[in-house]
């Protein structure tokens, strides 16, 4: 199997090997972790296994899969034709030197990732997507997608997104739904009918449903699990089976209601409880929060895509005809407040929020280096989270783990002024 997804196998290995080691020193190493995450573990080393011979098994019921870069590409309508939808991999420093003989060096180090991967023959993900969706969110993505549609010989669709949300925007965007359900339908040679569209509505609602209710269970003092397993359970969210993702989030929610009516947390009640806002964290990029929690904090939430922004709201699926079920999917997705559209002041109220549901002690906006919309957008985060009264410390960082210590360094300062200690 692994010889037909022209993979380069001796790197591949190599980069198992390494993520191995980081997984059992940042997330094994934890102590008094949930039972449920077990699930999790193993999903995680099967990551490049099990899913993927999943996926190929799929293909040959002649599934399609798509794979995607943003959460603004409906999901309902990818499993409306029986498609599987994945998160293509983007999280990690791989395949840099490749990516930079196509994007310049001070390109964020997302963009790089999802070319590097692809370039350096280790992302079987890309290669098994029958199409590759991407969408005219920030000027480094719409423009690497083009050199990308050339490295994946032409497998990219990209989707128009608006840059403001005014009713002209709304109307692009509901056309560019629409075209998008007709896309997969051709691809698929299936028609997207009301009863599969509101069957994939629900299992994708049901997966929000269940990621919701583990983002309320942090704000409990102290919390029943890490923001570091948290991360890692909503990055799982983009590539694993939904029926089962949901199923299994549900199951350790349960364990930590449970936890919660112990009073048992995993880290001591009253320690820094911290709100991470900003860029996506896509697998394996755990950094921020291997450091703040190595720190002695707490993270409590993350707005972030790969977090709050990606299940905050629910579809409206009380839609009784295909046009109005598109007009709500539009409507829906809309509701996402990247700081790739402007004015986007509705993110500001979306962090004030979070910040009071989870109760959080402080804001750490984190920015990947070059990621320019996030980088301009932290001085209104900032003036924000000192008119709501708090602390906000504001970080921007790329893969490599060159600045660890220095990030260290600034973290355990803000939580000393935080006022609630280190406890390292
Ligand atoms: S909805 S945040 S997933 S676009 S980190 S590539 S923004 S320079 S990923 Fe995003 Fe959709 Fe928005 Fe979310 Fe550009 Fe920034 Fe790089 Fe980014």
């Amino acid at each position: 199997m692994w010889k037909g997804l022209d993979l380069n196998l001796e790197a591949h290995d190599g980069l198992l090997g390494v993520l191995s080691d980081a997984y059992k020193g940042i997330y094994l190493a934890q102590e008094n972790r949930p039972e449920g995450m077990k699930y999790f573990d193993f999903v995680i080393s099967e990551v490049h296994g099990l899913r993927i011979e999943e996926i190929v098994e799929a293909k040959k019921e002649k599934r399609k899969v798509i794979g995607t870069f943003c959460v603004y590409v409906p999901e309902e309508l990818i499993l409306a034709v029986d498609g599987v939808c994945i998160g293509l991999c983007a999280g990690a420093d791989v395949g840099s030197d490749e990516a930079e003989k196509y994007v310049p060096r001070n390109t964020c180090a997302l963009i790089k990732a999802f070319m590097g991967f692809k370039l350096a023959g280790l992302c079987p993900y890309v290669n098994t997507a029958d199409l590759i969706v991407g969408e005219t969110t920030c000027d480094g993505k719409k423009k690497a997608y083009e050199l990308f549609d050339e490295i994946t010989k032409g497998k990219m669709y990209v989707m128009e997104m608006p840059n403001k949300k005014g009713e002209d925007g709304k109307l692009l965007w509901k056309n560019e739904v629409k075209r998008f359900a007709e896309k997969l339908e051709s691809i698929s040679g299936k028609k997207i009918t009301l009863e599969k569209l509101k069957e994939a509505s629900k299992i994708v609602n049901d997966k929000r449903k269940a990621l919701q209710r583990l983002s309320l269970l942090r704000a409990n003092d102290p919390s029943p699990i890490s923001g570091l397993d948290a991360l890692l359970i909503n990055q799982v969210a983009f590539y694993d089976d939904p029926l089962r993702f949901t199923a299994k989030v549900n199951e350790l929610c349960d364990e930590l209601e449970a936890r919660v009516k112990a009073g048992a947390g995993v880290t001591a009640k009253g320690s820094a409880r911290i709100l991470v806002s900003g860029s996506p964290m896509a697998i394996p990029n755990w950094k921020l929060h291997a450091i703040a929690e190595g720190s002695g904090a707490t993270i409590v939430g993350e707005e972030s895509c790969v977090g709050e922004r990606n299940f905050r709201s629910l579809l409206d699926d009380n839609f009784s005809s295909l046009e109005e079920a598109v007009q709500k999917i539009a409507e829906r997705y809309m509701t996402i407040n990247c700081a790739c559209f402007t004015p986007n002041d509705e993110r500001l109220s979306d962090i004030e929020d979070l910040a009071k549901k989870l109760k959080a002690d402080g804001i750490i906006h984190y920015a990947i280096q070059f990621c320019t919309p996030y980088m301009i957008e932290a001085y209104k985060v900032k003036k924000h989270a000192d008119k709501i009264g708090l602390p906000f410390l504001r970080i921007e960082t790329d893969y490599s783990m060159e600045d660890m210590g220095q990030l260290k360094t600034r973290v355990e300062a803000f939580l000393e002024l935080i006022g609630k200690g280190v406890h390292a």
